[in-house]
């Protein structure tokens, strides 16, 4: 309903990514009124604003899909192992249609703040065309990588020729064709656009300041393994995966480094080479491959022999192999021709650990040791991730006027990466503390968004009104959390996983470490002990805690 220019809802949303169309489809079902605020105009989240040539999953699609609706699973088949951006958002567009979604979600719309009114336990959502709203309860459905991070170059504005970022590439497309092209960055969306851009431009330079860890995805049709046993039991392989490590059904590697051979660990390694996922390579090698340093470092070697087995030149290959950091401690990424496109006559690889850039000037790049004329940037510089676009979108302000801001300015703080002390009724889809960014995202977002709208449809029932965690708990989570992380290797290395990569953030390992299933494990334990670490209140029942 709208009184005035306020709207009244049980539940305001915001983005109408992944995680924001099921919260929606959710939330409906379980009979709340509810509105979804997406600045875009479109659904799609992710998927709308990444639109870089060569911009793919890299979660295979078969994975990386709604599991809530066996229907919808059977109605969708995915073209190929790696669907590409725009079959992804075609794909969003689909469930949007399917469950009707559109009509609640108020597109081209910011928040411009939010206030929780303490005496109406209601949030205060100002928005910025017209209508704010008031709602009992406000879920960021906002992603972790949705706010670009500023170049933080000095002279960029002097530049006179065309810039681009990666995560606001223009939906007509860019004509690269005859320009001298440069990329800077190369974490998943450089390593991604390259080989396109390569091939279009009458030359591009690539700005590296850390070379990542790329295999190759060997993209094509889905595997037939993985076909034969999802098809075998589509709900089996989906409940596996939902216990699994990181959201997607494999075993658990039992044989630690040591008890294989140079040979054994050759074998397994081009297989993981050979099977081309992420996921595999990163859990399937060894079982100390993720906690121990000397075991991670046989990886790093194996691929740094791949690496030289492609480039010819010794020094660009020598450049291109990471290592400063164990592998998988930052994230990984798969490629298509990535490699390989170093060996085109027309592309040249600028090693920023040796000449730093000083300065964009109007007409390019000068660098400690050369200036690289050029007509386009192309910024893939990354993003200000996992607490970006809750916290610097617009102020968030909870119980007793304390901003989110205020709050984690040392770090962000929260009760198992869905909740925050003093912020009642607010909740975060794969928010800092939760499994997210280390998992399948569609795993971790249809568990947050399950347990977030079963708690609010039990509360409802019960009588309840409000809901925030306690203090003691959310200590609690952040000791779980660094004790976690003290098991894995993600601490050694400086990524958009530990904040390292925004001059001046907090550093603190955000994600939660120890993976998918035991993290549901702990969820579902909160609410089977009472609602354990969260204080509930309501008009008609006593307090709780
Ligand atoms: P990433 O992975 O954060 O990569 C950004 C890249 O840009 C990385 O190589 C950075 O080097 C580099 N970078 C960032 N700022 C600068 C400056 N100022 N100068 C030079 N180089 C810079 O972002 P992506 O968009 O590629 O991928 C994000 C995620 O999307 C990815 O992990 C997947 O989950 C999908 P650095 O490593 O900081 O030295």
């Amino acid at each position: 309903t709208n009184s005035g220019t306020t709207q009244q809802v049980d539940v305001a949303v915001v983005g109408a990514g992944f995680a924001g169309l099921y919260l929606l489809h959710r939330l409906r079902k379980a009979g709340f009124s509810a509105v979804v605020i997406e600045e875009a105009g479109d659904v799609g989240g992710t998927w709308y604003w990444n639109r870089y040539p060569g911009a793919r999953c890299d979660i295979q699609t078969i994975d990386y899909s709604y599991t809530f609706d066996p229907e919808l699973d059977r109605e969708w088949t995915w073209s190929e192992k790696y669907a590409t951006q725009p079959e992804i958002l075609r794909y969003f567009g689909f469930v949007a249609d399917r469950y009707d979604l559109r009509r609640d979600i108020r597109f081209g719309t910011r928040v411009k703040a939010a206030n929780w009114d303490d005496a109406g336990e209601r949030w205060q959502l100002t928005t910025d065309n017209g209508t704010n709203v008031s709602c009992r309860y406000y879920i960021m459905a906002t992603g972790c990588l949705s706010t670009p991070k500023p170049p933080e170059i000095d002279g960029v504005k002097d530049f006179k020729g065309e810039i681009y970022f990666t995560g606001r590439w223009p939906h007509d497309g860019v004509n690269l064709a005859g320009k001298r092209v440069a990329v800077i960055g190369t974490g998943s969306s450089g390593i991604q656009s390259i080989p396109l851009i390569a091939e279009q431009a009458a030359h591009l330079t690539v700005f590296q300041r850390t070379a990542s860890f790329a295999l190759p995805a060997h993209n094509g049709p889905a595997p037939d393994d993985r076909k034969t046993y999802f098809e075998a039991d589509r709900a089996a392989y989906r409940e596996q995966a939902r216990w699994s490590l990181a959201g997607v059904p494999y075993p658990q590697e039992m044989a630690v480094s040591w008890q294989l051979s140079d040979a054994e660990r050759r074998e397994r390694f081009e297989k993981a080479w050979a099977a081309g996922d992420l996921v595999h390579i990163l859990t399937q090698l060894w079982a100390d491959q993720a906690a121990d340093f000397d075991g991670n470092a046989l990886i790093g070697k194996l691929i740094h022999e791949k690496i030289r087995a492609v480039v010819k030149d010794p020094e660009t290959a020598a450049a291109l192999s990471p290592n400063d950091h164990p592998f998988g401690s930052k994230r990984p990424c798969l490629d298509t021709n990535y490699y390989a496109t170093y060996n085109r006559p027309n592309v040249t690889l600028v090693n920023l650990r040796q000449e730093p850039i000083k300065a964009i000037t109007g007409s390019g790049i000068v660098t400690d040791k050369r200036s690289v004329d050029l007509d386009v940037i192309v910024f893939a510089t990354g993003f200000d991730a996992m607490t970006g676009a809750i916290m610097a979108v617009h102020p968030i302000t909870g119980r007793a006027g304390k901003s989110l801001s205020n709050v984690w300015a040392q770090g962000p703080q929260t009760y198992l990466g869905l909740t925050v002390a003093g912020f009642p009724n607010l909740f975060m889809i794969t928010g800092p503390g939760s499994p997210s960014v280390l998992s399948n995202m569609a795993v971790s977002i249809e568990q947050h968004v399950d347990w977030v709208v079963d708690r609010l449809a039990a509360l409802r029932d019960a009588g309840f009104t409000t809901m925030e965690a306690t203090e003691t708990a959310q200590a609690g989570w952040a000791q779980h959390m660094a004790d976690c992380s003290m098991l894995t290797l993600h601490r050694l290395a400086n990524t958009w996983y530990t904040g390292a990569n925004v001059p001046g953030k907090v550093q603190a390992l955000m994600p939660y470490t120890s993976g998918v299933g035991p993290y549901r494990g702990i969820c579902n334990e909160v609410v089977s002990r009472g609602m354990l670490g969260f204080r509930l209140t309501g008009p008609n029942v006593a307090e709780q805690c």
